[in-house]
């Protein structure tokens, strides 16, 4: 046996459906376990959901909805156009175009399935394929567009379950001398963290440096660089080429390898404590819920995240412990957390002083929460996170 099963969140529901009345029936729930596997050193879901479940025209997540990210995208463009200035772009997971806007001038395409989301995208003049990334999109896009210079997919390919055809099919539709660029959460920082809501319905894969670098072996294409960013936790930014392509490696690509082997992310044994580490960060949060609510204090939650989504059900975190959650997302407001029925509404411009706790939901966004809520914090007003372990700040 090559794969081993080292955590079990139990029964968890699909993270996109933010649900319009609070105590549906048949809500679909499925067993959200986690495996690591001996000989590629990939960890992933064992059970996958059927995709048409997950990204469909109700998707509700926009990658514009904060400051941080938009900016993010907005300094990679920069980067990308001096570094390569390529003269075609693809990006794979195009969302509402955060990422692609800033390359009108050289016609960039989008594929995205989840349609509400490439509707927006066309009407930004990007040109966008509503469908799921595979080998038969790649032809029908090579031979609508031709190959392309750079490829770009950001916290998307950890989401197709298919990963091998996913890497052929980018393999596919890369000019000779073309770059691709992986950007997904870090499995070293989720370990490192215990941001165990990493693991939910459309996170197929976590991704190690390690494993990637093992899945392109038996492929034609190989990494050149790696940048580590802050984005979403903690993120690999992962530079891929053709084997062929002359460009140099970077001293980073061995660096890294060597940091994550020395962590033990190749050991099942790390997996085996982490799922302890996960276990007692369960614990101890709602020990903090259990201990405030017992004192009657008001707790309202910050970021209806589709990670938040496997804290709350795996906790039994519900609508008693969170009054409500406040979200900038028009299309969760009005509705409610799938799975813990917990009332999403639009935020006021800032946190109310009645409120005594907030459950940090979109704990990636932390510092520009704090900002934008410096009222609030100066006033006395606490958050309550689990990440790094779970406490009050
Ligand atoms: O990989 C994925 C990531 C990139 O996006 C997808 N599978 C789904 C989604 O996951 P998520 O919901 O965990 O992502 P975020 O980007 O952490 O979500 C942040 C949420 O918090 C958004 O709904 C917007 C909201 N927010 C807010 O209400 N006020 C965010 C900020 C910064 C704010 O000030």
């Amino acid at each position: 046996m090559t794969t081993t099963v080292f955590l079990d969140l139990g029964k968890q529901p699909i993270t996109n459906n933010f649900l319009k009345i609070q105590n549906p029936p048949n809500e679909f729930f499925y067993n959200l376990k986690i495996m690591f596997n001996e000989e590629t050193k990939l960890v992933s879901l064992v059970d996958f959901v059927p995709p048409e479940k997950m990204f469909n025209e109700t998707y509700a997540h926009r990658a514009s909805m904060s400051l941080t990210m938009r900016e993010a995208y907005k300094e990679l463009s920069l980067k990308i156009k001096d570094r390569f200035n390529p003269k075609s772009i693809l990006e794979i997971g195009s969302n509402d175009g955060v990422f692609l806007k800033n390359f009108l001038d050289i016609g960039p395409i989008g594929v995205e399935p989840c349609k509400n989301l490439a509707e927006i995208t066309n009407s930004m003049n990007i040109k966008t394929y509503a469908n799921f990334w595979n080998i038969s999109l790649s032809n029908k896009v090579s031979n609508d567009n031709g190959k392309f210079e750079f490829i770009y997919s950001a916290n998307t390919i950890s989401h197709i379950q298919n990963l091998e055809e996913a890497i052929s099919a980018v393999d596919n539709i890369l000019t000779d001398n073309g770059v691709f660029v992986l950007e997904d959460p870090s499995l070293l920082e989720v370990l490192k963290n215990i941001s165990y809501d990493q693991f939910y319905d459309e996170h197929a894969y976590v991704f190690s440096v390690t494993a990637i670098n093992n899945l392109l072996k038996r492929t034609e294409l190989e990494i050149f660089d790696i940048e580590k960013l802050t984005t979403h936790g903690g993120s690999n930014r992962i530079y891929i080429k053709k084997k062929k392509n002359k460009l140099n490696t970077s001293k980073i690509v061995s660096s890294t390898l060597k940091f994550e082997e020395d962590f033990g992310i190749d050991k099942l044994e790390t997996y085996q404590k982490f799922a302890k580490s996960v276990e007692k960060s369960k614990n101890d949060l709602c020990s903090i819920f259990q201990n405030l609510k017992s004192k009657n204090n008001k707790i309202i939650g910050y970021g209806a995240t589709y990670k938040s989504s496997t804290i709350l059900n795996y906790c039994g975190l519900n609508s008693e412990c969170i009054e409500y959650f406040v979200d900038t997302t028009k299309n969760k407001q009005g509705k409610f957390t799938p799975g813990t029925h917990i009332p999403i509404i639009k935020p006021d411009n800032y946190l109310k002083n009645d409120i005594n706790f907030v459950f940090l939901g979109a704990w990636n966004f932390k510092n520009e929460i704090f900002n934008k809520e410096k009222k609030y914090i100066d006033n006395g007003g606490k958050f309550i996170t689990h990440v790094p372990f779970p406490q009050i700040i």
